[in-house]
């Protein structure tokens, strides 16, 4: 049975030290060095916005990072600019093992609407090729680590599972941006809930 690990946007600019930073988002990484191996198929996804995508403050100038707007008849969360195409922020993190990886799938590059989802955009209007991809290479189940918990892995799961791929998150695997208290968790359960499971690495029995 064909499982694939999906390592979701460890970029630097989600690491310490980046633009879009996750509190302790580098202990992701040795996570999924560790785990790469263990899987017949890996896949990156890689945020990837063009200078100005409007999801950035920065795009409109009486707003602020954290606020709230509408975007395509949207709610959007104003982020700092981060993930540009092309610059240092938007490069895989330094010590991921970026050999280990077979596929790598880019969002966000549409600068009128937002992509948490490695598989579609935040309208669902067009898809990102992921799905055609595991469908090609014969996946039905997919594993995965990455950042962040409460943005584009949770709508990652979420879209996986819907798709039909029974889906795990690997908990150590994951850190969130937790813009307010108890995101994170809350995204665990709408995870849970929805029929995905949060397995820890050391049950994470299917390796080859
Ligand atoms: C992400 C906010 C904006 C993520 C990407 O990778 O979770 N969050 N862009
Ligand atoms: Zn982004």
């Amino acid at each position: 049975m064909m499982i694939a690990l999906l390592l979701i946007d460890i970029q630097n600019d989600f690491l310490p030290g980046g633009a879009l930073a996750v509190n302790k988002g580098d202990r992701v990484i040795p996570v999924a060095n560790r785990l790469m191996p263990g899987y017949p198929l890996v896949v990156a996804t890689q945020d990837w916005h063009p200078a100005a995508h409007r999801s950035f403050a920065s795009q409109h100038p009486a707003k602020q990072v954290g606020d709230v707007i509408e975007l395509e008849g949207l709610t959007q969360v104003l982020w700092p600019d981060h993930c540009i195409q092309g610059t240092d922020g938007a490069q895989f993190a330094p010590g991921l093992n970026q050999g280990g990886i077979d596929h790598v799938v880019r969002k966000g590059t549409d600068s009128s609407i937002d992509s948490y989802s490695g598989f579609f955009d935040n309208a669902r209007r067009k898809s990102t090729g992921l799905q055609d991809y595991l469908r090609k290479e014969g996946v039905k189940e997919v594993h995965i680590v990455g950042l962040a918990t409460d943005y584009c892995v949770k709508f990652t799961a979420l879209d996986a599972v819907g798709l039909g791929f029974t889906t795990k998150v690997i908990q150590e695997g994951v850190r969130g941006v937790e813009l307010n208290d108890g995101d994170c968790q809350a995204a665990i359960d709408e995870m849970t809930r929805s029929g995905i499971e949060i397995i820890s690495e050391e049950n994470d029995d299917h390796r080859i």
